[in-house]
């Protein structure tokens, strides 16, 4: 009968429901933390309130110097000081190390970059191959948001995919994180998990869906002016429509063809033979006859 109002609390506090399997552990230790911290709120309140009056001015008109002579506070503050230390050391700590160094076998996991940047995520998958392409940080552009190497043969297939991941239900999924810019946070709060984001740096986490649905992913770091927008969507489907959506994105990526990064806007005219790169503002524009003197240049 007690876990009724016990699970009650995270509700009240707009905790929103737990969808992962690890998540009913986290639960249990926030339920008990939150009691924890009412009875105390509660016990420190009405001491407080009883001090306020027992001490008054006009009951003790002079100071005691002496203080309190019982050992009750002593004992009440060691209580306070070993349920708080066995909750820290029985439970949370324990919890964490599990979260942190036991991690799925990567054999049966759904393995995911997940890259942060102001103020979207993007998810790189391997694609039909199981197997990552090179990213380059030079090669990142607007058509090309995680700078995918075109010449990286693992790369050919990979799908990279905006705002949006999907990952089937009760299979493990692992997330390492990284960032374009500045340092975000990739909380998904259904999932009870959550991992910083930090520029050179990648850092796994995982979780197993257990309920089919939409999840929002947020950034849980305040990373400029826009991280209010910097949301994005878990979809947990079943085994069949995360066939069918990893079908339908593979299918769409080998539609698009990837920018040839030598190409040129629609109009501008091509380098000069002997140049190979893009004459300067003003130059004389020799080997070019297509282009016209612009009226009034200095040339
Ligand atoms: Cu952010």
């Amino acid at each position: 009968m007690i876990s009724v109002p016990l699970a009650l609390i995270n509700e009240f506090l707009g905790q929103p429901p737990n969808a992962s399997e690890h998540g009913y552990q986290i639960d249990h230790i926030l339920e008990f933390s939150h009691w924890f911290m009412g009875a105390l709120f509660l016990g420190w309140s009405a001491f407080f309130i009883y001090v306020l009056l027992r001490f008054r001015k006009s009951r003790n008109p002079v100071a005691d110097h002496e203080g309190v002579k019982t050992g009750v506070s002593t004992h009440l503050e060691f209580a306070v000081v070993l349920i708080e230390a066995v909750l820290l050391v029985g439970f949370a700590i324990p919890l964490w190390g599990k979260f942190v160094n036991e991690f799925p076998d990567t054999k049966d996991a759904i393995l995911v970059h997940a890259v942060g940047q102001q103020f979207n995520w993007n998810f790189h998958m391997p694609g039909p191959d199981g197997q990552f392409g090179n990213r380059e940080l030079g090669l990142v552009s607007n058509s090309n948001p995680l700078g995918l190497d075109p010449n990286s043969p693992e790369g050919k297939d990979d799908l990279v995919v905006l705002g949006e991941l999907h990952v089937p239900v009760n299979r493990p999924v692992i997330i390492e994180i990284s960032s374009k810019d500045v340092i975000h946070n990739f909380a998904l709060p259904h999932m009870r998990a959550a991992q910083d984001a930090i520029p050179g740096q990648i850092i796994p986490m995982w979780f197993t869906p257990i309920k089919t649905g939409s999840y929002e992913v947020v950034c849980g770091q305040l990373c400029g002016l826009g991280h209010y927008s910097m949301k994005g969507m878990l979809v947990v489907d079943t085994q069949e429509d995360y066939q069918a959506w990893l079908k339908e994105r593979v299918e769409l990526a080998g539609t698009q063809t990837a920018p040839d990064p030598l190409q040129r806007p629609e109009g501008e005219p091509p380098p000069a033979a002997d140049q190979g790169t893009v004459p300067p503002p003003g130059a004389p524009k020799v080997g070019n006859p297509q282009a016209s003197p612009q009226p009034g240049a200095d040339q």
